[in-house]
């Protein structure tokens, strides 16, 4: 875990404990017992802690986290770290995290490799720094600054560490080497500790500036409000009597359900990968894609790819869809360029692999196919038929259909083996999340190389089996309609949308129809209007609103005014609303926040069971990231499935009882609720492989 490589009167102490090197147990005790035998080692003069392998280290080791804590305990390793009487140098490469940041605070000095980056990320989890982050970096780099980093979990890399005070020297050669001649250069001082150092003096302004913009981006999270409070005690307490109260924080922290359930984001994000029937399964090797549509999905897609280093064929059927398609990924990049995120060089070589075409036979070199024309199975199926013909049997060909049935789509294509779902979020390049849909014949292979293809777009990937929506979007049908029944029974749609955001979504579902149009709700309420069950409860409000011209935030109306872009409440919708409702002859009455939460909590919880029952997801988490980075839904509360367990399955069945019993056979109780409730077990149960 530790290794101690001397040189001369220096002595590198080297961390490793693979894959990150994280403070586990065994390694806070090899740093404890290695730098008390080097403190009190007469021919050791300066001591420099470095990590091996990838990182310096990346903090603490999240799978003890919630777990009885074993000592010793990181601060107080990191407390001897400082007391140490020689000097010790940290060197800082790959990732120093957390932990990892914490332990360089206590040293000497710090030097970090040009390409590496620090950061206390803690927050992300639903926590505070632990070991001293707190009260020691507004010491180094100022309160203000400090707030910033504690607050937002950023990472910084050398050079801004360097510009902020936080590395005394970015190698230029052999981090290691240097860092043994600095901690040589230092021997014989005293060496000078942060914790001592008085925090520097801020402007008010730019503190309260901070200090306002952290209150307003924490959005329901406590982690960042704790932030400004163990600030605040850094600049008017001494470390002494700073640090137990971070300490404090910190384990009350750790016991809250938000922390709770970022770690379980965290874990869900990474096992999520792990899928044990593609395991020993090699994915293709696919360097080149073409795109068809190059519409807003299409064109979004193709950026996607030209980001991730793919080559890129995007067809269009004529020459002016086609220019269309590329003044609409121009236009993505040059918005890039304008806002830093890239700069004029990258954008030209990103934009040197993409090839527009009218020629369906363009696509015959590359390795993969999406297409992203027109959301219309007759569309779809024509398509199919050509690129069947056209191109090699073993292309692969995706649909980035959100609801057409793919076993229909497989039908039509020679080889149905080689058929997937590539199910992108709007806008594609920027959305986290990707649906791959499994059709009944796809092929491990291709499956397993659909998800190499989501890790390299830097995706979090999702496997899901064929059905109406699949995952995400079917759960969003199915609370959708919840919140259009309680229209109907007297809530009106800015309270319902204000218990929403209130709970943590981004936006209430009627103020994201708007933003998304009307016209889509409509238009697939029309094409399926013939085969709806006359039995199931519908609400034709949508229609109503469509038929007045309320298509939402382009129309400058929709459930909601928009008057310069801002949202406002239209009475002629309270009206409307109210007409319809007493036109139901339901009786009518008031909702509260509680209330609302409750029935599209437990209408989205009791569709996920379903979808788990029917194996359309696999586990549990795979719902939650899905209705994370698709859908707006907290991440602090951990998804559906985890809010589920952590709510208590009794109460939501009773809730679905009550559903079930008032909205018809379509809110039937799922039996995997039933089952689970009934036997004292959670969902989490489910996620058998999850540590
Ligand atoms: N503990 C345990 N395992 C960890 C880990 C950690 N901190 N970080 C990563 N792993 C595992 C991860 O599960 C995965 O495992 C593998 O390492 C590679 O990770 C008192 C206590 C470091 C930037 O929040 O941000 O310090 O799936 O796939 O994309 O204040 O991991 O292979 O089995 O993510 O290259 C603060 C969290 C802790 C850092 C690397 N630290 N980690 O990203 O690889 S709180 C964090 C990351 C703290 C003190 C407290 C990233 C990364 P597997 P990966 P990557």
């Amino acid at each position: 875990m530790i290794h101690l490589h001397p040189s001369g009167k220096v002595t590198l102490l080297e961390i490793d404990n693979p894959p990150v090197n994280a403070t586990s147990q065994a390694v806070r005790q090899g740093l404890l017992d290695a730098i008390e035998r080097l403190d009190t080692d007469p021919a050791v003069g300066a001591i420099v802690i470095a990590g091996a392998g990838r990182t310096f280290t990346a903090g603490g080791d999240i799978t003890e986290f919630g777990k009885p804590p074993l000592l010793p305990h990181l601060p107080d390793v990191i407390t001897r770290i400082e007391a140490c009487a020689k000097p010790v140098v940290v060197a800082w490469h790959g990732t120093a995290l957390g932990g990892g940041c914490e332990i360089g605070l206590a040293a000497t000095k710090r030097i970090i490799a040009p390409d590496g980056s620090v950061g206390l990320p803690e927050v992300k989890l639903g926590l505070m720094p632990g070991a001293g982050g707190t009260q020691r970096l507004p010491r180094l780099v100022g309160p203000v600054v400090a707030l910033d980093l504690i607050a937002s979990g950023r990472m910084v890399g050398a050079k801004e560490a360097l510009a902020l005070g936080l590395v005394d020297a970015i190698a230029a050669g052999n981090l290691r080497e240097e860092a043994v001649a600095l901690a040589e250069s230092l021997i014989g001082q005293p060496p000078e500790r942060v914790s001592e150092r008085p925090v520097p003096a801020s402007d008010p302004t730019a503190w309260e500036a901070t200090v306002a913009k952290v209150k307003k981006d924490a959005k329901g999270r406590t982690a960042p409000l704790a932030a400004i409070a163990l600030v605040e005690t850094a600049r008017a307490e001494p470390f002494a009597a700073g640090q137990p109260k971070e300490r404090a924080t910190f384990f009350d922290l750790m016991a809250s359900p938000q922390s709770k359930a970022l770690r379980h984001m965290f874990m869900a994000e990474r096992e999520v990968a792990r899928v044990p029937e593609l395991a020993g399964i090699s994915p293709r090797e696919i360097n080149h894609i073409g795109v068809i549509g190059a519409g807003t999905m299409g064109s979004g897609i193709a950026v996607a790819f030209l980001d991730a280093g793919y080559r890129v064929t995007l067809m269009e059927a004529s020459e002016a869809a086609l220019q269309a398609g590329l003044d609409r990924v121009n236009g993505l990049y040059l918005r890039s360029v304008k806002s830093g995120r890239i700069d004029e060089t990258i954008r030209l070589e990103r934009l040197s692999r993409l090839t527009p075409t009218t020629e369906i036979k363009a696509l015959a070199e590359t390795g993969l196919v999406i297409e992203a024309v027109f959301e219309d199975m007759a569309v779809k199926l024509d398509l199919l038929g050509r690129l069947g013909a056209a191109l090699p049997a073993e292309t692969i060909i995706a649909t980035n259909t959100s609801y057409l049935d793919l076993e229909v789509m497989a039908d039509a294509l020679p080889h149905p083996e080689r058929f997937i779902g590539l199910h992108f979020f709007s806008p594609a390049h920027v959305m986290k999340l990707l649906e791959i849909v499994r059709a009944r014949r796809t092929a491990k292979e291709v499956l397993a190389t659909g998800l190499a293809i989501g890790k390299r777009l830097k995706k979090i990937a999702v496997i899901a089996g064929v059905c109406d929506g699949f995952i995400g979007n079917r759960l969003l049908a199915r609370y959708r309609a919840q919140c259009e029944f309680m229209l109907e029974e007297g809530a009106l749609p800015q309270e319902i949308d204000a218990a929403l955001e209130a709970f943590g979504f981004a936006m209430g579902p009627f103020a994201v129809q708007d933003l998304a149009g009307l016209d889509i709700a409509w238009a697939r309420r029309k094409r399926l209007a013939a085969t709806r069950n006359p039995a199931e409860r519908d609400v034709p409000l949508v229609d109503r609103l469509c038929e007045a011209g309320r298509f939402g935030q382009k129309a400058g109306k929709g459930w909601y005014l928009y008057a310069e872009g801002k949202r406002e409440v239209d009475p002629e919708i309270d009206a409307l609303v109210r007409a319809h409702a007493a036109s139901t002859g339901r009786a009518q009455r008031s909702f509260s926040a509680a209330e609302i939460q409750s029935r599209v909590l437990t209408t989205m919880i009791n569709e996920g069971a379903k979808i788990l029952g029917e194996g359309i997801a696999a586990r549990p988490l795979d719902i939650d990231l899905v209705l994370v980075n698709g859908y707006g839904f907290p991440n602090w509360r951990g998804g559906p499935m985890h809010y589920a367990d952590e709510t208590g399955l009794a109460r939501i069945l009773a809730e679905a009882e009550a559903i079930a019993a008032r909205d018809g056979a379509a809110y039937a109780v799922a039996r995997l609720l039933r089952e689970l409730a009934g036997s004292g077990r959670t969902f989490a149960s489910l996620n058998a492989s999850e540590r």
